[in-house]
């Protein structure tokens, strides 16, 4: 347990005495029907309580839209009050220990004193991330490109920024750099993609040589957004190719969001790892074109096919199999705190989903060509209602079993909204 806490322990413990009865019943009956398919829920649950899924810095702040920002009430005003908000996702929910910062956003004198803030709430530090898609005051704009403008004046900025980022990682324990870049146009003729690749694997060399020893490289892929026309690691391929061109340090991170509506994003995970390049994920869900919406929120069963593809390599031990999870988002209209606990719930029920799957039936079926069956296998996990497993981990890692309803009952975000006057300047959430 932590040092301190945001929500009263008290609280927590007489909401659940609450519901717990109910809990164990639950629990209870779905062991029973998991034991006539020969599973331990037990087992189930330790393996959903040793999940954790890492929550972005950015996105406990509220989000917008091309057109308007909705600012909440109490919106965090710093990394120090992002911090305390992602605590509390951790109290309620226990999936999320660990904190994906993002500069210059998060960019702090003292990375030491925040270190301290966070692990007072026994938090740490993850994967951090560039940003070279928006300009700071006297900087050289990015306007037309980061890593790959044409200029080398900005190629070299956008390159010491990462390293930068490298630096103020290392100061926090982190141990990854993610970098995606908005970089790419929006007519055609405007580049050449041939060129801005070149400049992009040069620069990235470049960042590359400043990672430490024990330190990966995560580069991102997005379809479209900002650039409309083209991007330059636009898919998974492009991505392949440059963590390639890279080394063995640059892996590939898939965020569910980056892909068209129909694309199999389950099978590129599998091949990704089957090649040993999945450097993990920022998970989160998409219907048109905002890749950041609640994950599991449009297509639950595609994020299931994930896990199946991620609990498929656990057990079979693939090798250099350790992706780093992460969750995305962008919270328009919900608290973001609410939304963070719900997803990463999500995700932590998508993996207990899929740990359901069994997999020896699944191989014979698919090797006596028994498609129906082989189908029926999955659906069969998919279709088990897992929340009494998801539920009990939460509770005895000392989280709340109903986290929204006890942040409600909390007052947190009334407190905070007291505290945190609204500021008109500035916004912590993407926009
Ligand atoms: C991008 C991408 C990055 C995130 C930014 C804010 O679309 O998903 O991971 O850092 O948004
Ligand atoms: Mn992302
Ligand atoms: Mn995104």
């Amino acid at each position: 347990m932590s040092e301190h806490e945001m929500i009263d322990t008290q609280l927590i413990q007489d909401e659940n005495s609450k519901i717990e009865n109910d809990l164990l019943k639950d629990y209870e009956s779905l062991g029973e029907r998991l034991e006539r398919r020969s599973i331990d829920i037990r087992t189930i649950t330790a393996k959903v309580a040793d999940y954790a899924v890492a929550t972005p810095t950015w996105g406990v702040g509220t989000g917008g839209t091309r057109f308007a920002r909705f600012p909440n009430p109490g919106e965090p005003r710093n990394i120090f009050e992002k911090v305390d908000d992602c605590s509390v996702i951790y109290q309620l929910g226990r999936a999320t220990p660990t904190l994906s910062p993002h500069f210059p956003w998060d960019r702090v004198d003292n990375p030491a004193g925040l270190m301290e803030r966070a692990a007072s709430y026994g938090l740490s530090f993850d994967a951090v991330n560039s940003n070279t898609f928006q300009d700071q005051p006297g900087q050289e704009s990015y306007k037309y490109g980061s890593l790959t403008h044409a200029s080398a004046s900005v190629r070299e900025q956008a390159v010491a920024h990462n390293i930068e980022c490298i630096e103020l990682g290392k100061a926090l324990g982190s141990k990854a750099l993610t970098v995606w870049i908005g970089d790419g146009t929006n007519f055609p003729g405007q580049q050449d993609f041939t060129a801005s690749l070149e400049r992009y694997l040069d620069s990235m060399r470049q960042v590359y040589a400043a990672l430490p020893d024990d330190w990966q490289i995560f580069i991102e892929h997005k379809l479209y957004e900002p650039a409309f026309y083209s991007t330059v690691i636009q898919d998974w391929g492009t991505n392949y190719i440059a963590a390639t061109e890279l080394g063995e340090k640059a892996k590939c991170l898939v965020d569910l969001g980056h892909h068209a509506p129909t694309v199999n994003i389950e099978m590129i995970v599998a091949r990704l790892i089957q090649f040993k390049k999945l450097a993990g994920f920022h998970f989160n869900d998409s219907k048109y074109g905002d890749d950041d919406l609640d994950s599991g929120s449009i297509d639950p069963f595609q994020l299931f096919l994930v896990f199946n593809e991620l609990v498929a390599a656990e057990s079979r031990n693939a090798p250099g199999f350790d992706p780093a999870y992460m969750l995305d988002q962008s919270h328009n209209v919900t608290d973001p705190i609410e939304s963070l606990i719900n997803s990463a719930a999500t995700v932590q029920g998508s993996y207990a989903r899929a740990l359901l799957v069994d997999r020896d039936q699944l191989v014979g079926y698919q090797q006596s060509n028994d498609v129906l069956m082989a189908h029926k296998t999955l659906k069969l996990a998919y279709e088990t209602d897992v929340a009494p497993i998801v539920a009990m981990a939460r509770m005895q890692s000392g989280g709340a079993i109903d986290p929204v309803a006890v942040y409600r009952k909390a007052g947190y975000r009334e407190e905070k909204a007291r505290q945190r006057p609204a500021s008109t300047v500035g916004s912590s959430g993407i926009v």
